[in-house]
């Protein structure tokens, strides 16, 4: 089963359904085949190491970031198939030309876990798409969603050993490894559930001291000896996507709570954890701040950053009644 096949099968459930989706998530594979083929050869090519520039964050771009960027917006330049493209290495909305009819938005981390891509190490892209709505705040990207909630699509791809195209429309999660020989996606991992439960968590320790009580009271149960001998066990590659892959398949959290450098967390909303929220979510696990589920939480700025915990149902649920907050919608 390929992925295109896989993308055509699923619009056909969809009576109403132009293709248009089906386009953009072709063209997303296709950028990620692109990229997965730069990453391999960055090393000889010379694209390895910092740009000299830093992105609105304040965070010092590599080449490869600019690289997985420009890819993304090629890759949908003059097909009418997104208004525009919110970007974590972009200030505003990148509006695209020929934007005007489009009917989607899309929210992309091009190169998640870049300090991994100079060592070799697991990398990965991340995207959300919604409809358009109207207002015309930008005008070809809409008003900004309300949350994401309202996002038709999601999912990521990690690059690691191998290419792996993870993805949602709201029908359950499907996996597809790229074969470079044919230079297709195939299915191989479908209908992903993540565990209920699992030993794995994914944590930066080294900002213990400053997170919230409850942070530091449920990590404290999984580390140590008594974690161990309940059989946790840590695992932190410095990806989330590669953290958030190996959730999905063999359970457990991943956690990137507030800390005094960061004190709404780290990661951004649109193009981080709404997409990863939404995919875990369809595989049956959750996604909170610990004061609520990250897809409710209103979008109040493309680069918004939030506190994640993310992973297995039974781990999130115990992280959140230790945080004794309730949710309004799980
Ligand atoms: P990076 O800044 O290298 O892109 O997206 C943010 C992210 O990586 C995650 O992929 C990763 O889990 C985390 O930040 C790593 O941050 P720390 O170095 O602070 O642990």
């Amino acid at each position: 089963m390929t992925l295109s096949r896989h993308i055509l099968e699923g619009q056909r459930r969809h009576p109403g359904a132009e293709g248009e989706l089906s386009v953009l998530l072709t063209q997303l594979a296709f950028a990620a085949k692109l990229f997965a083929h730069e990453l391999q050869r960055a090393a000889l090519s010379g694209r390895l190491g910092l740009s000299g520039d830093t992105n609105v964050q304040g965070e010092a771009t590599k080449k490869l970031d600019i690289f997985g960027n420009q890819t993304i917006i090629d890759a949908f330049a003059h097909t009418e198939l997104v208004g525009g493209i919110v970007s974590e290495e972009e200030d505003e909305p990148r509006e695209m030309a020929c934007g005007d009819r489009a009917s989607y938005l899309l929210c992309v981390d091009p190169l998640d876990g870049s300090s991994n891509s100079d060592v070799n190490g697991a990398v990965g892209t991340i995207f959300g798409i919604y409809k358009r709505s109207g207002g015309h705040a930008h005008a070809r990207t809409g008003t900004l969603p309300g949350s994401g909630r309202e996002q038709v699509a999601a999912g990521y791809v990690l690059y690691g050993p191998s290419t792996v195209f993870v993805y949602t429309t709201g029908d359950g999660v499907n996996g597809f490894t790229l074969d470079r020989d044919i230079g297709e996606f195939m299915l191989t991992y479908p209908a992903m559930q993540c565990p209920a439960e699992g030993r794995y968590y994914a944590i930066n320790l080294t900002a213990a001291a400053e997170w919230a009580p409850a942070v530091r009271t449920y990590v404290r149960s999984l580390s140590g000896p008594g974690g161990r001998a309940r059989g946790y066990t840590q695992r932190y590659s410095g990806a989330l996507v590669a953290d958030v892959h190996r959730t999905l398949l063999e359970g457990g959290t991943y956690f990137y709570p507030a800390d005094r450098k960061h004190p709404d967390g780290k990661l951004r909303l649109l193009y981080e954890c709404a997409p990863l929220a939404f995919v875990v979510e369809q595989a049956g696990g959750r996604a909170t701040t610990g004061d609520m589920n990250i897809l409710d939480v209103p979008i109040m700025d493309i680069h918004q950053r939030v506190p994640l915990a993310i992973g297995s149902r039974g781990e999130i649920d115990r992280f959140d009644q230790l945080t004794h907050v309730k949710e309004t919608t799980r």
